[in-house]
């Protein structure tokens, strides 16, 4: 299907970027906050809201600001975020920025022109794949993350966030809470791939968030003894792989015990990390969440006992760093039946993702849309959204924009 005269379709927008930062030994893409990978999806989507008359200004902490109108109080702004987890979906974040180009296409194709501003933003480092804190850009922004805690974050290779953003062309001296920049906005709205299968089983193309789960991330750092793997006897050993192992375990186990909580290890580090090698440290990063503060404190106070415990059987220290934590966002509900008016009959459902609009949430009115995933899978190159899909949540934003903006 042609797209109407003078606008693109979001398929069309993300096939643009489709080879950008393809991750050819994990699958999917890698495309992480600040590096050269996003570096270019950024000048890709200046250019394109440039092309498009938008006004391109970069906040302090690196956010991308594309002002459809002078900018001014009680905006309208939507967008997401272009970086990935890991080995990611072509979908999370990327599919809410070209909706939303595609949005203001739509509108101006009809000849709507905002009453009020009207911004699309791209948020920095929203998954935290490099420098370990999710929705970096957002919390920086909103005053929820310490500057200088987050000027000394490190990603793997020791790059300091500092020393990447001064690449980038910013001052890390500036990074911070912009209250200038956030005053702005009067309602945000984020489009977002769903990352489940509850438009699926519900049979619906678009919904609305209702809420977010509470989640947060903690490192477990377990220290033992490096040696050698041959000529060390057990009786020994101090291996620190052993508590690091049980609390892996644990994780499962503790979520299982609270009603729909979930803990995952998805990334395990050993030092030095050789097969003939009894590592000497091995750092693993848990991520809990549950519906609420109690849920997911419950779950990760479980796994500390755990790998306390291990970790003292197996003669290691161990210690425990909380990286990032948000409670239970609700989404405004005001805000949320407002668009349901605009949308019609659309599923309202809890996500347990989380996303810029959660850290926007505690500021600003803010809702989500999603556009259903036939698979439900997320953060892996599985993720997936069907062209007609994609079509009808660019219609839907650009319903919503009208109304907001109109
Ligand atoms: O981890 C999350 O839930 C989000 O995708 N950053
Ligand atoms: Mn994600
Ligand atoms: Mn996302």
């Amino acid at each position: 299907m042609p797209d109407p005269a003078g606008t693109t379709s979001a398929t069309g927008l993300l096939a643009a970027i489709a080879d950008v930062g393809v991750d050819r030994r994990r699958g999917g893409y890698s495309r992480h906050g600040f590096d050269r990978v996003e570096l270019a999806l950024r000048e890709w989507f200046v250019a394109e809201a440039t092309r498009r008359g938008l006004d391109v200004r970069t906040d302090r902490n690196g956010n991308l600001w594309a002002w459809w109108g002078t900018p001014g109080p009680d905006a309208v702004v939507t967008g997401s975020h272009l970086d990935s987890v890991p080995g990611g979906g072509a979908f999370d974040g990327p599919l809410g920025v070209v909706s939303a180009l595609a949005a203001v296409d739509l509108l101006r194709a009809k000849g709507f022109t905002p009453t009020r501003p009207l911004a699309v933003v791209v948020f920095a480092e929203e998954e935290g794949g490099r420098f370990g804190v999710p929705c970096l850009g957002s919390r920086l922004l909103a005053g929820t993350l310490d500057p200088d805690a987050a000027r000394r974050l490190a990603d793997p290779d020791g790059v300091t966030l500092a020393e990447a953003v001064a690449d980038a062309g910013l001052d890390p001296a500036r990074l911070g809470r912009d209250d200038e920049a956030l005053g702005l906005a009067g309602r945000f709205v984020e489009l977002h791939v769903e990352q489940g299968r509850g438009l699926v089983d519900l049979g619906a193309p678009v919904g609305l968030a209702s809420s977010i789960l509470a989640h947060g991330r903690w490192r477990f750092r377990f220290t033992g003894e490096g040696n050698h793997a041959g000529a060390t006897l057990l009786g020994d050993r101090r291996d620190p792989m052993l508590p690091a192992s049980a609390t892996v375990l644990a994780a499962r186990r503790a979520a299982s015990h609270v009603d729909g909580a979930r803990a995952t290890v998805g990334r395990l580090v050993p030092n030095p990390g050789g097969t003939n090698v009894v590592a000497s440290t091995v750092d693993v990063w848990l991520d809990a969440r549950s519906g609420d503060d109690a849920g997911t404190r419950a779950v990760v106070g479980e796994i500390t006992a755990q790998a306390l415990s291990a970790a003292a059987d197996e003669g290691c220290e161990v210690a425990v760093t909380e990286e990032s934590y948000g409670d239970t966002v609700h989404f405004d509900p005001g805000l949320r039946d407002e668009l349901a008016g605009v949308l019609g009959d659309v599923p309202v459902l809890a996500t347990g993702a989380g996303h810029d609009a959660g850290i926007l949430a505690a500021r600003v009115p803010t809702a989500m849309l999603f556009v259903r995933n036939p698979t439900g899978v997320s953060h892996a190159p599985a993720e997936f959204a069907e062209a007609a899909d994609c079509a009808a949540g660019v219609v839907a934003l650009a319903a919503v924009l009208e109304r907001l903006a109109g």
